[in-house]
């Protein structure tokens, strides 16, 4: 809920009604707004949402609290004040099984949801139930990394990542993630450290609002290989001069998003191509579409192929992931990166082969035959090479 002052008995109702509506397992049922919940393994998949996930629910947090950890943690108070008790989050964190509370208020109050479980290799709640859907305004996490995500089965977009206390909820972009969780995932807090697809994903999601900025260090210029862009045949008995229109379309490719498997989106490449154009001049771009003819005579009998081989800059350098609160105890992470980016200045290098055409008796011409590629020249430039390096500022 929006703030920490929204009526009680508001929440007591929408739950109450949820529950009367709903016609949930009988271990679902929400007698009360303190609700606990056993987390699965991150490869269990929520296959309907009219299925809440299976929970009990009491009527105050003493008795959730004391239910999740099988009475090791006992309180009379009520769930803002026992939060801001260290000792008594110091008893939750030693009961061991706790991954977090969730509350519907900012700042640890209103109606909880704990998560108990043991998160050493990953856990969470792929659906929250409709009942907590979009709810969730603060958390506090215990013995665990926490994120949440904005849709069910760890979709959508997620939180910032929190190891302890989150009196209120961001996303990635450090806008608010007020009443927006529909699932929870948790991993071990030395896991909090991200991998390099993690903060890919992350940079490819915050690339629109400068959360993420690709830094070149070198540029080396290439050239692709051969591809095959049109073909000539000649199936009279004399030379004829032919034209071959051809048309070609070049991308960038960013070598870290092929080696993780993660696509990247037009932002993403959009940043790369800003900083590379103002390092390194203005003739490279994202994509580049190109239409030419070329003219040849073809020998009778003969099929001429043409090739191309285009000019790209394959540049080094490494992301910058600005997170608006820490991530594996830092603000900022480096992963290195190599975009190769197609050159404006030139078409690259043309060549054709030639091949014996495949004339049928009395035609004139054939359809072009697979061409071969016998006798083009050899592509020697080298790619710069990716480094699989993550590193925290
Ligand atoms: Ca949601």
């Amino acid at each position: 809920m929006r703030t920490a002052f929204r009526s009680l008995a508001t929440l007591t109702a929408c739950v109450a009604v949820l529950a009367a509506t709903l016609a949930a397992p009988a271990q679902a049922a929400a007698r009360g707004r303190h609700c606990v919940v056993e987390a699965q393994p991150l490869s269990v998949k929520a296959t309907s949402k009219r299925v809440p996930p299976a929970m009990e629910c009491f009527a105050t947090f003493g008795e959730a609290i004391s239910n999740a950890t099988g009475g090791k943690v006992t309180t009379t108070a009520d769930v803002g004040t026992a939060m801001s008790d260290e000792h008594f989050a110091e008893q939750v964190v030693s009961a061991a099984n706790v991954l977090s509370v969730e509350y519907t208020d900012i700042d640890f109050g209103g109606a909880s949801f704990t998560i108990s479980g043991d998160c050493a290799n990953g856990v969470g709640v792929n659906w929250v139930g409709d009942a907590w859907n979009d709810t969730f305004s603060s958390a506090r996490s215990f013995n665990c990394y926490v994120v949440h995500w904005e849709d069910w089965n760890y979709g959508g977009i997620r939180s910032t990542g929190t190891n302890g206390d989150a009196g209120r909820l961001y996303d990635l972009d450090g806008r608010s993630f007020n009443d927006a969780t529909s699932s929870i995932s948790y991993q071990p807090v030395e896991q909090g450290t991200p991998t390099r697809r993690q903060l890919l994903q992350d940079c490819n999601a915050m690339a629109r609002s400068g959360g993420c900025v690709f830094q070149p260090t070198s540029k080396t210029e290439i050239y692709r290989g051969w591809a095959h862009v049109g073909s000539a045949v000649n199936c009279t008995s004399v030379t004829q001069q032919r034209s071959v229109a051809w048309t070609a379309t070049d991308s960038t490719v960013d070598k870290a998003s092929l080696e993780v498997g993660v696509t990247v989106g037009t932002d993403f490449l959009a940043k790369a191509e800003v900083s590379i154009k103002t390092t390194f001049g203005t003739e490279w771009t994202v994509t580049r579409t190109l239409t030419d003819t070329a003219v040849t005579n073809v020998p009778p009998g003969k099929q001429e192929n043409l090739w191309r081989s285009a000019k790209a800059a394959s540049v080094s350098g490494r992301w910058q992931v600005r997170y608006s609160s820490p991530v594996g105890g830092h603000y900022l992470w480096y992963f290195d990166d190599v975009v190769e980016m197609p050159s404006t200045a030139t078409a690259g290098n043309m060549a054709w082969t030639e091949q014996g055409a495949s004339c049928l008796t009395g035609a004139q011409q054939a359809d072009a035959a697979t061409p071969t590629k016998t006798g083009l020249p050899p592509i020697t430039t080298a790619q710069a090479p990716l480094r699989n390096t993550v590193s925290a500022g």
